[in-house]
């Protein structure tokens, strides 16, 4: 994606309906998606107003009017279900009542309210803190259980269909359009060797097993915003890949994220483990905030949610490498392969932890 420039930012930050005089504008987050900035404000009374702006990352979107029209209808269904307004994104619309400003480069930009006095954790570091981004999510789910899901745009095709996921990284094994999967022969073989796994979501779907909901798809912890006091569950942001899936990916790729003992792009794969008592604490969380309403089939398939996201995510960024780094931001050449081997220790992490992880979920069910 280019680079926006200065003036391009102003002059998108000036088509929004904001309040108070620019100040500044800096790139903010660690998003691999979106740029992301903080733009501050302030008023003739010298009041401070912040906002987040973002340039859509047109690669990944590539319909983002689709996204956008999501975005607004979860946005405004989720205000019915809430009386506290900060438990939802707000978005702030163009000055001609647009929820975008797509600019004469054909970049879309969109602005959010700046969510104060809230933080949001690049990784959970306590049962508790991670138990609270459990509880956005679970009511997240809850909040959107009357919504009708098959009538939101599918924005990515297949995002968490496992089985096409696995075609397409096979594809980039066989086109090998960098010369590198000489040197990731390992990580093709776990992932080739694991391919009766990749249609369990799928088949439970087809087989009425798993119902269709409107599932986040994106719910690591940098995406949910916790109260900067209480530390209680605030708001789930990052909204983009919102669209008809399942209860049990929204969970499993929190799993993934939140209950590595070690970062996503962790070089020392001995760090990475999987710390049990987060998945105890996420599970107890998620299904506090879903209140009840997961059937036990749903709730017996959330470890296979939580392998299912990490061996895919780990296949992603592997196909990424193999093709040259396209989707992903990347600080170095190898990140993608970096990232792509810790998800796959913890796949092998919650393979040695598989009754365990079965068990505590069992108790869950009714
Ligand atoms: P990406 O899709 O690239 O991950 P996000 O929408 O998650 O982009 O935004 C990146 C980061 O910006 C988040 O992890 C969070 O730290 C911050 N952020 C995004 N929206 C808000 C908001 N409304 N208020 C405060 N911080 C925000
Ligand atoms: C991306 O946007 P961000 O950084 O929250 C990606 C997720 C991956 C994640 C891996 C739209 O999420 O699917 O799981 O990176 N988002 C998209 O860290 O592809
Ligand atoms: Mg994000």
């Amino acid at each position: 994606m280019p680079k926006k420039d200065l003036q391009q930012m102003i002059d998108a930050i000036s088509n929004f309906n904001i309040t108070g005089v620019l100040n500044g504008c800096i790139a903010y987050g660690n998003g691999h998606i979106n740029d992301t900035f903080l733009v501050i404000c302030y008023d003739e009374a010298g009041k401070e107003h912040k906002y987040i702006l973002q340039a859509m990352n047109q690669y990944v979107f590539k319909e983002p009017e689709k996204v956008m029209a999501n975005i607004e209808r979860v946005t405004a269904f989720l205000r019915t279900q809430t009386d506290n307004p900060r438990e939802v994104m707000s978005l702030i619309r163009t000055k001609d009542n647009q929820a975008f400003f797509k600019d004469q480069f054909g970049s879309y930009w969109r602005m959010y309210d700046f969510i104060t006095d809230a933080i949001c954790l690049e990784r959970p570091d306590c049962t508790e803190d991670f138990y609270q981004c459990a509880v956005a999510f679970g009511k997240f789910q809850r909040y959107l259980n009357d919504f009708p899901a098959e009538s939101l745009y599918e924005i990515i095709p297949d995002f968490h269909n496992t089985p096409k996921r696995f075609e397409h990284f096979s594809q980039a094994v066989k086109q090998d359009a960098f010369e590198r999967a000489k040197d990731v022969q390992e990580e093709i073989a776990f992932l080739t060797a694991r391919q009766n796994f990749y249609p369990i979501l799928t088949d439970s779907f087809k087989r009425g097993v798993l119902p269709l909901r409107v599932s986040h798809n994106d719910t690591k912890s940098n995406n949910v915003m916790l109260d900067a006091s209480t530390r209680k569950a605030l708001c789930v942001i990052d909204l983009d890949t919102i669209m008809p899936g399942f209860s049990v990916t929204d969970f499993g790729d929190a799993i993934r994220f939140g209950a590595s003992t070690a970062d996503e792009d962790e070089q020392d794969l001995s760090k990475v483990r999987l710390n049990l008592d987060m998945f105890r604490m996420y599970t107890k969380g998620f299904l506090d905030g879903c209140s009840g309403m997961l059937g036990n089939d749903e709730i017996m398939l959330l470890p296979e949610g939580a392998k299912m996201m990490t061996i895919e995510c780990g296949m992603r960024f592997l196909t990424d490498y193999l093709e040259g780094d396209i989707y992903f931001k990347t600080a170095y050449a190898t990140h993608n392969l970096v990232r792509c081997r810790t998800q796959l220790k913890l796949v092998q992490e919650m393979e040695e932890h598989w009754d365990e992880m079965k068990s505590i979920v069992k108790q869950y069910c009714r």
